[in-house]
């Protein structure tokens, strides 16, 4: 294999154009509930941190037991005038906060990549836009609800309990609330500790909105904060994206009780590199599919298969092309790889990557130097995997990419699918008709062909076994919050 030893990244890097200046920063932050902000009932915070720093940002409050009630008593008062509202009129609301959105996405992207460790060019470019059009697709559907594939006249679900985690923390807001107030929840979020920031922030454009009180409510706070929320006994619906293990949790405490649960989980993504590809552009999809958001996507093109006769041209473009990537600064507009969300988050990494070396796996990163302070993972490579190997098998979440090879296409089916997770797949491949053919075989919620990441509201996203089910986006994640019921369910 060649070796594409070059000069290490200098980390002199321009002083960010994006200037943090653009974010008002409050020395603390309390909870959102009934349209105004409010502080804890005991007055417990948290701290958030910049991962790329380990500056603190902010004291965030800890909403307790009594907070959770407070929030979900609001949303239900506002239940009643929001969901027998006409769904033009609920439509208006919605287009107006796309629109705030839109105009304070540089402020907003600034304050993502602060508290999340991401690169602006992805906040800015992928992660707003994405936030915004959310919006904006769901506003359309709030008076079309009779399209949403359950009869004339579906009715909302009543409130709605959403926990998110902290990889993408404004777009599975977005995710999460949009196509809930479409259909007529009310809701109560609780974003992941490590990034409540931009839930906060969205907070504050609900009321620039002028959204009725009590309509969307967030709490922040830790596991325990999540675990009251979905345990509420006033709760008509609980949607989690998150770990598998804390979904198990939530569905042992959703089960016996009425309920409406979606979950999305963790993945473990096969990206297959069949002789014919593109090899340009499928080295940009292996990159863009493993280091976008330093690998804290669910989706992740963990597990890159290459059939086997183009294993050695394939390795020796994506070292070269691993070698350009500039690790670094959040918000420097040339950094492609960021800061890793939390030293917990790190430590995850770093002991599961290592057992790719006790394994016997072979470890290649570019070289790269890495500041200092912050948290930290150089984008890292395993080869000589097999699928017996914890990084071929477990979720890193982290920038991380296992190399296993196949012969046949029946070969790279097979293996893509051993696996217990099920959310996406990328083919890459000159020819249509595999496509088809391989996409059909692949037990994964999105197949991805000869690309890689993207993400569309009209198309639904979600998983097939241990990676949760339900699905959000498009037609389907509306109806996910709606039921056929003549009964309106909330009251
Ligand atoms: P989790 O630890 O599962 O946390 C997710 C959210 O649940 C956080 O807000 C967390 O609060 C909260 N939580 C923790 N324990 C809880 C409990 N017992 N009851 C209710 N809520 C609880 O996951 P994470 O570390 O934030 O995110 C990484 C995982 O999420 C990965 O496995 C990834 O694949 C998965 N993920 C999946 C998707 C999709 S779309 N399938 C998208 C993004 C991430 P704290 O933050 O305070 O712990």
């Amino acid at each position: 294999m060649a070796d594409h030893a070059v000069p290490p990244t200098p980390l002199d890097y321009a002083p960010a154009p994006e200037s943090r200046a653009i974010v008002d920063l409050q020395p603390s932050y309390g909870l959102f509930i009934d349209g105004a902000f409010t502080e804890g009932a005991d007055g417990r915070t948290f701290k958030t941190v910049n991962p790329a720093t380990e500056e603190v940002l902010a004291e965030v409050t800890e909403a307790t037991d009594a907070d959770v009630d407070a929030a979900v008593a609001a949303a239900r008062r506002a239940f009643r005038g929001w969901s027998r509202m006409p769904g033009r009129e609920r439509a208006k609301y919605l287009y107006r906060i796309a629109r705030i959105l839109a105009e304070r996405s540089r402020e907003l992207a600034v304050l993502e990549s602060l508290d999340n460790g991401k690169p602006i060019k992805e906040s800015r470019d992928v992660d707003l836009p994405l936030v915004s059009q959310w919006f904006f697709y769901y506003a359309g559907w709030a008076d079309k609800l009779s399209y949403a594939g359950l009869g004339a006249d579906p009715r909302p679900l009543g409130v709605a309990a959403q926990v998110i985690p902290w990889n993408f923390p404004l777009l599975m807001l977005s995710w999460k609330i949009a196509p809930a107030l479409a259909a007529g929840n009310t809701v109560v979020l609780k974003p992941a500790e490590t990034t409540p920031l931009t839930a906060l922030l969205f907070a504050e454009i609900c009321q620039q909105a002028d959204l009725p009180p009590g309509v969307v409510n967030i709490v922040t706070g830790a596991g325990a904060t999540g675990q009251a929320l979905v345990g509420h006994p006033d709760v008509n619906k609980v949607a989690f994206t998150g770990s598998t293990d804390v979904g198990r949790q939530i569905a042992r405490t959703v089960a016996g009780t009425d309920k409406r649960l979606t979950l999305e989980l963790g993945g473990k993504a096969a990206n297959i590199v069949f002789e014919d590809a593109a090899m340009d552009q499928a080295v940009e999809g292996i990159v863009s599919g493993i280091f976008f958001n330093q690998g804290h996507v669910c989706c992740a093109g963990s597990r890159l298969l290459v059939q086997e006769n183009v294993y050695e041209e394939v390795m020796d473009r994506l070292k070269r092309r691993m070698t350009t990537l500039r690790v670094g600064d959040p918000l420097d507009k040339n950094t492609d790889i960021g800061a890793i969300n939390s030293r917990e988050q790190l430590d995850r990494i770093t002991a599961l990557a290592s057992t790719g070396d006790d394994e016997g796996a072979e470890r290649w990163s570019p070289p790269c130097e890495l500041p200092t302070s912050g948290f930290w993972y150089a984008p890292t490579v395993f080869t000589g995997v097999t699928q017996a190997h914890r990084i071929a098998r477990e979720e890193i979440f982290g920038p991380v990419l296992s190399v296993l090879t196949f012969r046949t296409p029946d070969e790279a089916v097979a293996k893509a699918n051993n696996t217990p997770y099920g959310l996406s797949a990328g083919v890459w491949t000159e020819k249509g008709s595999r496509i088809l053919a391989i996409a059909d075989r692949l037990r994964a919620g999105v197949v991805w062909a000869n690309t890689f990441n993207k993400f569309d509201p009209a198309s639904p996203f979600g998983g097939y076994k241990e990676s949760g089910y339900g699905r959000e986006g498009g037609r389907q994640g509306l109806a996910s919050y709606l039921t056929s019921s003549v009964l309106q369910e909330g009251e």
